[in-house]
């Protein structure tokens, strides 16, 4: 029997054992998501702004063939400046481990280790979605395929603006996975508060969230739930000023062929030229948010069980 070389760390498995709050964390934002060294800088605050939150953070990454739940300062540190890393799905993620390769874990990969951890909530910054243009790529992310069977809770601030979101909402009630807004009606778009849709679900706590997480597995539904967390105000760019950057850089993509997973981490980073920066300093707040809200409902979860 091949068994999964799986190393949970001493503070995260202590949390674990002891009923605590944990929160799941990706490494892809890291390798991919944001430029070095505003990623690390990121990375460090990102946990913590979970532990003052009274929860443990645990960071996820596939390093030389184990799966890591829980990562050392140093292998954070490692992973914001190593080049080349593979940016992991839940396509990828066995492959890696049996070459005994290193790989950041995206979205859908964090919720399928956090998992196999016993971990029920994951925090990040957008999830991936429907692509603007799917009707010819056919570039629509594993993201929402893993929300619809894998019980976890992921807080992001909205699907990245850069992708089609009516389309990624279809999808998702397709899928049956419940997108609530948390605190307003709108669905928030990532850099900017609202977009012009409407949520399907709001919520206004994180009590509610953990019970309805509690509920949908008293149902037996699987999958998991997808909380939209809005940017704080002081740090978003409204829609207005960002539309048009957005449109500039999918054009730029188009014209230099770029597809597949090279995309997302090429928009992020042509929208970051394209706008001197702003658009990476919006990302690391609506993080750090999404990390607070994230251990908000962690906590809930544990009084719950
Ligand atoms: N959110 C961010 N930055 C990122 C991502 C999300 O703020 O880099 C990553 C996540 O790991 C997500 C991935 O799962 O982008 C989506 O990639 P794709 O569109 O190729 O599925
Ligand atoms: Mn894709």
């Amino acid at each position: 029997m091949t068994t999964l070389p799986l190393e949970i760390s001493a503070p995260v498995r202590a949390a674990l054992d002891g009923n605590r709050a944990v929160v799941a964390l990706e490494s892809t934002i890291i390798t991919h998501g944001m430029p070095w060294p505003q990623n690390l800088e990121t990375a460090r605050s990102i946990e913590a702004t979970v532990r003052e939150a009274g929860a443990e953070p645990a960071t996820i990454a596939v390093i030389d063939g184990t799966l890591h739940v829980g990562l050392t300062d140093s292998q954070i540190e490692t992973l914001s400046q190593a080049k080349h890393v593979a940016k992991l799905s839940r396509a990828d993620m066995a492959v890696c481990i049996a070459k005994g390769g290193t790989g950041a874990t995206t979205v859908a990969a964090t919720m399928i280790a956090a998992h196999h951890a016993g971990i029920c909530v994951f925090a990040t910054g957008g999830i991936g979605g429907v692509h603007r243009g799917a009707d010819q790529s056919f570039d629509i992310s594993a993201d929402l395929q893993e929300l619809s069977q894998t019980p976890v809770t992921v807080v992001c601030a909205g699907a990245k603006a850069i992708l089609d979101l009516p389309k990624t909402l279809e999808v998702l009630e397709t899928l049956g996975v419940p997108v609530m807004a948390y605190g307003q009606d709108a669905l928030p778009a990532f850099w900017s508060r609202a977009s012009a849709l409407k949520a399907p679900l709001r919520t206004n706590s994180a009590a509610e969230i953990a019970k309805s997480h509690r509920l949908r597995q008293a149902l037996g539904v699987p999958g998991g739930q997808l909380v939209t967390n809005p940017i704080p105000a002081d740090a978003e760019i409204p829609q207005s000023e960002i539309n048009p950057i957005i449109a500039r850089a999918t054009q730029d993509a188009e014209a230099h062929g770029i597809a597949g997973k090279d995309l997302t981490p090429y928009l992020l980073q042509r929208i970051f030229e394209l706008t001197d920066g702003r658009s990476l300093d919006a990302n690391i707040a609506l993080v750090l948010n999404n990390a607070r809200l994230g251990a908000q409902i962690a906590r809930e979860l544990t009084s719950l069980s």
